[in-house]
């Protein structure tokens, strides 16, 4: 089948690409100009492993072209953004997904699959399928037509983690969604051409909640080793070391606590499940509060002991939202650096070996940017912010004489009150 991928992001490009990969000639839509340009250059406009020559190979093999304007194909992958509404609610914005299906509407022909990949809202699916539905009412749509539909419509949900994208998108197991199990089995066909894991069909629903539910669980379980961090502090005890004698038990996993949630996905998809029942969800409404306040409190402690040394010069380490990318969207750390940058000025320096500058905010506060070896050398005070390896790897030698606020634990043999 020639395919159509809309939305040439984070997801959707490797997915073109993979999907390229396994022989099926892909045409990928986006929105931004230059992304188009770049990749027909067979270049990448983001950061993921050995995404670049895999991209690089199926545009020189004419597998996958990049284009502003939808063209007609046989299976359609929408995978834009949906971000929350600017309303303060956390309202869900599906409008990315609805206007992907809009244009897709128009080229559509009897036989074609369209799949949602997005991350999106119970019921988003069904509502995709409605506008399809209006915008083309010579097709006939799966579950408002007895007969054989025109149009097979699905839901199938990503669940790769950044910096394994390749990795994962082929060997991960897949929910597939249909809105007739006739659809579920469409999508299942195409899925089994480039997937390794095991697909399981069931309804769109249920996949449209199975991913929520996904990264509301990790959320709830980081929530509970965030507010033990801030019951630890309270009670002036190790976190660390109590979470790691738990661990001992065969049952007990508890996560690692660090300063705040971040990332486009597990700070968002809770609210998601929130918004559609907000009375039930008590407990995942209140992990995402639990997690939000971890980086005020941190911003708190890390800023009293500033206030306490104003001779001292300051290390934030890390601004990525987790350890080993140059990912800083939605970035825990860059909040707790930019507001100690905001509020103590060239006491303040950075150490992000993942970025060539320091991010717009840190603009007019005074702080710098500097490499591990000069911070080491220079500052007194290293707030770990990130677990990046190359900051685990600091020996004791070079550290034993600072004084560490380390928010991730990455160095247990640090001594107790500096
Ligand atoms: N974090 C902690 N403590 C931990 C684990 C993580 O503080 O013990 C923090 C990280 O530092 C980071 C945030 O949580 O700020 C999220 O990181 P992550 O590695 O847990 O997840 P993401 O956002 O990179 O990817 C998640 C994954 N979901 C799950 O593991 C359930 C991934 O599989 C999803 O595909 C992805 O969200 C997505 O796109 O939804």
């Amino acid at each position: 089948p020639r395919v159509s991928v809309i939305g040439l992001g984070y997801i959707g490009l490797p997915t073109a690409a993979i999907i390229a990969r396994a022989g099926m000639p892909v045409t990928g839509t986006d929105v931004s100009q230059n992304v188009v340009d770049t990749i027909n250059r067979g270049e990448i406009h983001i950061e993921e492993v050995d995404l670049d020559g895999l991209v690089q190979g199926v545009v020189q093999r004419g597998l996958l072209k990049a284009s502003l304007d939808i063209a007609p194909a046989d299976v359609f992958v929408i995978a834009v953004p949906t971000p929350f509404l600017k309303d303060g609610q956390h309202t869900p914005d599906d409008s990315y997904v609805l206007e992907a299906a809009r244009h897709v509407s128009k080229v559509l022909k009897p036989g074609d699959t369209v799949i949602l990949e997005s991350t999106s809202p119970v019921g988003t699916t069904e509502k995709m399928r409605d506008l399809i539905a209006e915008m083309r009412t010579d097709l006939a749509m799966p579950g408002l037509t007895s007969g054989t539909p025109d149009i097979s419509i699905a839901y199938c949900p990503e669940r790769v983690l950044p910096g394994r994208i390749l990795e994962e998108l082929t060997n991960n197991d897949r929910s597939i969604g249909g809105i007739t199990p006739r659809c579920a089995r469409k999508a299942l066909a195409f899925y089994k051409r480039f997937v390794r894991g095991t697909c399981v069909t069931t309804d769109s629903r249920s996949a449209e909640m199975t991913k929520l539910v996904e990264n509301a669980y990790r959320d709830v379980n980081i929530a509970f080793a965030n507010e033990l961090s801030m019951v630890a502090d309270a009670m002036d005890m190790d976190v660390w070391e109590v979470i790691r004698l738990a661990n001992r038990h065969p049952r007990v996993n508890i996560l690692q606590p660090g300063p705040g949630v971040g990332g486009h996905c597990i700070a968002v998809d809770p609210w998601f499940i929130v918004h559609g029942a907000p009375e039930q969800a008590q407990m995942i409404r209140t992990a995402r509060q639990v997690n939000d306040a971890k980086i005020h409190h941190v911003i708190a402690e890390a800023s009293e002991l500033v206030e306490a040394n104003p001779d001292v010069s300051v290390a934030c380490l890390g601004l990525a939202f987790k350890a080993n990318i140059d990912d800083f969207r939605e970035s825990p750390a860059r909040l707790v650096a930019a507001s100690l940058a905001r509020r103590f000025g060239d006491q303040i320096h950075v150490v992000e070996p993942y970025a060539a500058e320091l991010p717009l905010e840190f603009e007019g506060t005074g702080a710098s940017g500097i490499d591990i070896d000069t911070a080491l050398e220079d500052c007194g005070i290293l707030i770990v912010l990130v677990d990046h390896d190359v900051f685990k790897s600091v020996p004791l030698a070079e550290r034993a004489d600072k004084i560490v606020y380390d928010t991730r634990g990455i160095w247990p043999d640090q001594p107790k009150g500096r």
